[in-house]
């Protein structure tokens, strides 16, 4: 047996962490083995921007993380006033200029069982850290995906509005991408209509318009994807929510994909076919750039 091989992977030692109220080390933000997030994956959470110091579209991030946490009746422990000022908190604690948040909300340690009335007192904790998703080189060239045979979740199983912590529908999804050599996968709904990605919205281009897949496909209600949608309007690009196939992906003259982690990063080959003529397109392009500067803007 070894169990204490040195990870690379391990967090850099100086990292605080908002945890129950208090900024600690990291080494000292533990969490029990009887936590029902760790035994059931039963715990809700956000993943947030930082830019020039500011968390970028806080209030629409800790909504969403309201409504997660009333899809599975978990109570959170704070008001949302509370919630964003411990993500400030955070953020000051670490220095964080431009960076990643990842709160989560645990379901709290509890007895050997499923019932969450067995469970008590929720763990918040708050990581302010740095996220590089993508290499930088596939913002210029675009990136390659897959469509995976990995369903996602049905609507009515794990609804894919709940940021819940149980993301093995998508990490199935994810080492199906990375086993084909790229690093996003999209996954169909039960219906076959296109969904999302592993931990990104999709959007296609066809003939000037911007389409993509509706919240009832199944889908995560992206921030970053409202971002996009308020964009275009503003910039008269025609766009509509609509069922799409694999056809569509397929025949798009331009594809990109939005998440808070990857901002808009295009797609250039999916299942190994060139999308349009293989280089990120004019409209794609323009709501790039349009998106840094509302985020140079303070959001
Ligand atoms: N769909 C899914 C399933 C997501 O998890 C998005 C879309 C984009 O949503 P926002 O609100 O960020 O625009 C997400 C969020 C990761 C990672 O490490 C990705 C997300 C969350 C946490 C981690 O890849 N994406």
């Amino acid at each position: 047996m070894n169990f204490d091989k040195p990870n690379p992977f391990d967090p850099r030692p100086d990292l605080k962490i908002w945890f129950n109220g208090k900024i600690v080390p990291v080494s000292e933000a533990k969490i029990s083995i009887f936590d029902h997030c760790i035994l059931y994956g039963d715990g809700v959470f956000e993943g947030l921007r930082v830019y020039e110091g500011k968390v970028f579209r806080l209030t629409q991030h800790l909504r969403r993380l309201e409504h997660s946490a009333r899809a599975v009746r978990l109570e959170l422990p704070m008001t949302r006033d509370e919630m964003a000022a411990a993500v400030n908190e955070a953020v000051a604690a670490n220095n964080v200029r431009d960076g990643y948040v990842r709160l989560v909300v645990t379901r709290g340690v509890g007895y050997l069982g499923l019932s969450h009335t067995r469970t008590a007192n929720p763990t918040v904790f708050i990581i302010a850290d740095q996220i590089e998703l993508y290499p930088k080189e596939l913002y210029e060239k675009g990136m390659a995906v897959i469509s995976t045979s990995v369903v996602r979740n049905h609507p009515n199983a794990v609804a894919p509005r709940i940021k819940s912590c149980n993301y093995l529908n998508n990490i199935l999804a994810k080492i199906e991408g990375l086993d084909a050599g790229v690093y996003e996968a999209i996954m169909y709904n039960h219906l076959g209509y296109v969904a999302e990605c592993t931990g990104d919205n999709i959007f296609l281009v066809r003939d000037g318009l911007i389409q993509t897949p509706p919240i009832t496909a199944g889908i995560l209600e992206g921030v970053t994807r409202d971002v996009v949608i308020e964009l275009a309007r503003e910039l008269k690009i025609p766009l509509r929510e609509m069922d799409l196939t694999r056809h569509d992906l397929y025949v798009a003259d331009e594809c990109f994909l939005t998440g808070s982690a990857a901002e808009v990063i295009p797609v250039t080959k999916i299942d190994g076919r060139p999308i349009g003529d293989g280089m990120p397109g004019p409209t794609t392009r323009k709501l790039m750039s349009s998106f840094r500067e509302l985020v140079r803007r303070g959001g």
